[in-house]
């Protein structure tokens, strides 16, 4: 068992026994999957957020280095290196004893922080090895553990100085070790996104990030001056933004709260909450403040200025925000978390302190800006009118017979009824639908045909969504309804299925399909996804046929180059998949369907988020940040178990 014991005052509670972090990782970073290899990079720069927030850091660098190791390195004060009890260096207690914070302890002020708030020590004995150089008072000091083991050795108790410089600063080399982490390579486009959004959040940071893992090494710079401003820009850059973004500030109970919104001609919301840094994927009490007061002011301003009679009805929240996005940054000294990922703010002065801020900061505003009121309320009338026929969709379909799922003809579903052990396939073009089901096991796979590109519901309204037949189509094969804002219909326990499968060809145009399905299953059914229900087929590019030896599939141009330089030109033929339509169903069966061969991708919420924001940059006609996305998430396929 670890021992509890306290030191430094009795502000931190120090666990030891990182054998313990090795034994049950999944405890203290969610997961030993791409997501908890991710989370080991944020634990790390959370470290050079707070010392920015400290005062003393404005410049951090993140980098993925060639040999899969990931560097970081800040400009601030350097993890202090002097001798702390028993001759052992401060900077190795940072390392080597677990902190307090996530479900130890949480009194241990920190402004940033990850969602489970464990820290270094956590990385280091998930890591192969860990490298710190620490620049301080003139001085480069080096230390290095294995397996969160210290193996660098000490004199006299201090660190040794490898150089000298007139800089200060802490630089972190670690390598995740394979013995813990089911994949070991980063996600450029999940941790480029992580710090785009870090930047965001801290105006006077700037974060440099670097890929040298690829023939072409990127880097990119993170500075956003405008903050949570220029955030809300960024997530409206490809829509129709229909006034300035307007930003919210004030304190209360000792809690910062920063508001920034804007309204764009479609027909959806997106309120993003942040809580010391940390995006909170289950929203909270930050956001239910807010929100709560947004709705009751803008009733009173409808009603002041005659957009509302006496007679007429309040709108309803989701009227209000119909159009809006919004990103609510708060600073809370402790806040406590719950929810399914331990993702959702609970504590309920944080509500009090944004409806405060919220109330007294937009009268302010609308009192000033009567042309930004008129056009916020025209959008919450227009989302009025269209709840009403919405209404009226939705008892249509909910009136239809509940367990007819096949409406309109095309879902082939399976023939156990037992949804533990029951697969759906969404499979793009109505001739792969055809092969998958001569293909597939009809025991326990069912299989729906979509036609060409599904309605992107980004952009439509709810009535046109709930209208539109591959999509009514999917929710009642499904079985568990959609929820939508607080309407919420959505009842998992319903669902079919166990595993949701995308099957969409391996070009660009598939790549779409999947997008627009993982738009939508996140905006109306996110719980299939927080459970881990959805995944995405993986079908191979190519099969190569070598005149001696066995077939195999490749599935990128990467595999292919590979096998190119393995085989001679000639010794083998080639056979390239332009769609799956093409693949007969033994092929299909053996590459996408076959639990024992198949390979596929559990999608996880932060695919879903990242879909939802690319599903622009895959509509329009750029070839090239399609190919990077679609090549990012190829990168981590895997055979499924
Ligand atoms: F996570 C980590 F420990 F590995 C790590 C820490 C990684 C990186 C990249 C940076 C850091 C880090 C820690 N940067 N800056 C600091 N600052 C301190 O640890 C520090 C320095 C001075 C004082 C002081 O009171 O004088 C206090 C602290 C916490």
């Amino acid at each position: 068992m670890p021992r509890k014991q306290s030191y430094d005052a009795g502000s931190i509670t120090v666990l030891e026994g990182l054998e313990a972090v090795r034994k049950r990782p999944g405890m203290y970073i969610g997961s030993t999957s791409r997501k908890g290899l991710n989370h080991l990079i944020y634990e790390i720069v959370d470290n050079s957020v707070d010392e920015h927030l400290a005062g003393y850091c404005d410049q951090i660098k993140v980098i993925l280095e060639k040999d899969g190791s990931c560097t970081v390195i800040d400009n601030g004060r350097g993890i202090p290196v002097d001798m702390h009890e028993k001759g052992v260096p401060a900077e190795r207690l940072v390392f080597t004893t677990l902190h307090a914070g996530g479900k130890f302890d949480n009194t241990a002020y920190k402004t940033s922080g990850g969602l489970h708030g464990v820290g270094s020590s956590v990385v280091n004995a998930l890591s192969t090895y860990l490298d710190v150089e620490i620049s301080i008072k003139g001085c480069v000091y080096h230390d290095r553990f294995e397996r969160g083991v210290p193996v660098q050795e000490l004199t006299d108790g201090l660190l040794p100085v490898i150089r000298r410089t007139r800089e200060t600063g802490t630089r972190i080399n670690f390598l995740p070790d394979p013995e813990i982490f089911e994949k070991t390579r980063f996600s450029a486009a999940e941790v480029e996104s992580r710090l785009h959004e870090t930047a965001y959040l801290n105006p006077s940071l700037t974060i440099q990030f670097e890929d040298l893992r690829g023939d072409e090494p990127k880097t990119c710079v993170f500075h956003e001056p405008e903050g949570i401003v220029g955030y809300i820009k960024d997530l409206n850059q490809n829509s129709e933004a229909l006034h300035e973004p307007v930003l919210l500030k004030g304190e209360s109970e000792g809690i910062q709260v920063e508001i920034a919104f804007q309204f764009v001609n479609e027909f959806r919301e997106n309120v993003l909450g942040f809580c010391n840094n940390i995006y909170n994927a289950e929203g909270g009490t930050h956001l239910t403040g807010f929100k709560t007061t947004f709705t009751a002011v803008m009733n009173t301003y409808a009603r002041q200025i005659g957009v509302l009679k006496d007679k007429d009805q309040n709108f309803t929240g989701s009227d209000i925000r119909n159009g809006m996005t919004a990103v609510i940054s708060i600073k809370h000294p402790e806040p406590r978390f719950e929810g399914q990922t331990k993702t959702k703010l609970d504590n309920p002065d944080a509500a009090r302190a944004c409806s405060k801020v919220a109330g007294e900061q937009m009268v302010l505003f609308f009192d000033r800006n009567l042309d930004v009121l008129k056009t916020v309320l025209s959008c919450a009338e227009k989302a009025a009118k269209i709840r009403k026929s919405e209404e009226k969709a939705k008892t249509n379909l909910l009136t239809k017979p509940k367990y007819s799922f096949d409406s309109n003809g095309k879902l082939a579903n399976c023939e156990k009824k037992d949804p533990s052990q029951c697969e759906i396939f969404i499979v793009e073009g109505d001739s792969a639908g055809g092969s998958a089901k001569t293909a597939r096991d009809r025991n326990y796979q069912a299989i729906l045909p979509i036609r060409g590109k599904i309605l992107n519901v980004e952009k439509a309204s709810i009535d046109k969504v709930l209208a539109n037949a591959e999509i009514k189509t999917m929710i009642n094969a499904f079985g568990c309804g959609f929820s939508e804002g607080y309407g919420n219909d959505f009842d998992i326990s319903k669902l079919r299925y166990d595993k949701i499968v995308i099957m969409a060809d391996a070009d660009v145009d598939g790549a779409h399909i999947s997008t627009l399905l993982l738009t939508l299953f996140y905006r109306f059914m996110p719980e299939l996804i927080y459970e881990g229900h959805v995944y995405i087929a993986m079908p191979p590019l190519y099969k190569v046929m070598p005149k001696k030896g066995a077939e195999e599939y490749l599935y990128d141009d990467k595999a292919l180059e590979k096998y190119r330089q393995k085989h001679k030109p000639g010794s083998f033929t080639l056979q390239r998949y332009k769609g799956l339509g093409e693949m007969d169903a033994e092929q299909l069966w053996e590459t996408t369907l076959n639990p024992e061969t198949r390979i596929m991708r559990r999608v996880e919420i932060e695919d879903a988020r990242l879909a939802s924001s690319v599903t622009e940059i895959l509509m329009g006609s750029d070839v090239p940040p399609r190919k990077t996305f679609i090549y990012e998430h190829a990168a981590d396929a895997q055979v499924d178990a």
